[in-house]
């Protein structure tokens, strides 16, 4: 599982308890941390791209900023092998927020690409996004296309929410009119229903769980879609 999503998503926090979780369940679970940047993940990982190589000393070999040393530490990373851990049910892989690796360039395709199963889950920090869950799916079939792996659209941070929120939050991904509360009233609003009943197709709102990193709320919905989607005959609908 790469886990994916921008800056703060919640990425880091989500590999270390959802795999506390699936160990719990009675998985074997592995941890990879391709962050090159990150001074602490937060967890253990079994596998740590800093090992090899880190921002900061990309940066001064380089001569490059954080963004470049991020993209070079990637492309570095797509030319070795990586550890298989044959003993593993799930492998949880953290990535950087810096998202340009594994969406505008091959590399985190060759990267994914190098493990058979591979399945991208996709962050969203839903207190943050509020009105902008359409760029939000956008950026995950974005990963969907360029990863060429299945991939999971997740809202995290659902704890950060009232019951209420929540709810008006499941009515838009069930009904995306309810976004505006109105008739669109121009080509900008019309456009953002039209967008999100097409994204609907490809993340249908009984799979795209509202979780929490931090309590652990919801989790049980990651696994059951993780076993339809990996399950041949899983329900795709
Ligand atoms: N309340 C709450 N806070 C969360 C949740 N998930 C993550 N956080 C917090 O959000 C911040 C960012 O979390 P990280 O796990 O570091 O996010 P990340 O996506 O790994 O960030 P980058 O690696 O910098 O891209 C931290 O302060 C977390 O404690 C959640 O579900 N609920
Ligand atoms: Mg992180």
């Amino acid at each position: 599982m790469f886990v994916l999503g921008p800056a703060g998503s919640g990425k880091s926090l989500f590999v270390k308890n959802f795999s506390a979780y699936l160990i719990d369940e009675g998985y074997r679970v592995r941890l990879v941390n391709l962050d090159p940047g990150v001074l602490d993940p937060g967890y253990e990982p079994d596998f740590d791209i800093r090992s090899l190589f880190t921002v900061e000393g990309i940066m001064r070999e380089k001569k490059l900023g954080p963004n470049g040393a991020i993209l070079e530490a990637m492309s570095r990373l797509a030319n070795i092998d990586l550890p298989e851990f044959m003993d593993a049910d799930y492998i949880l892989f953290d990535t950087p927020g810096q998202l340009e690796p594994f969406l505008f360039r091959d590399t985190g395709k060759i990267i994914v690409g190098k493990y058979v199963d591979a399945c991208c889950l996709f962050l969203g920090d839903l207190p943050a996004l509020r009105g902008n869950l359409t760029s939000f799916f956008l950026y995950a079939l974005a990963a969907h296309y360029t990863l060429g792996a299945d991939t999971i659209a997740i809202l995290n941070k659902v704890d950060l929410l009232s019951d209420e929120e929540v709810n008006e939050i499941r009515e838009i991904l069930r009904s995306p009119e309810v976004l505006l509360g109105k008739k669109p009233s121009n080509v900008k609003e019309e456009m953002d229903i039209e967008l999100l009943k097409t994204l609907r197709q490809f993340f249908p709102p009984r799979r795209v769980p509202l979780i929490s990193a931090k309590t652990g709320e919801n989790f049980s919905e990651v696994l059951t879609i993780l076993y339809e989607i990996k399950c041949v005959c899983g329900d795709l609908t």
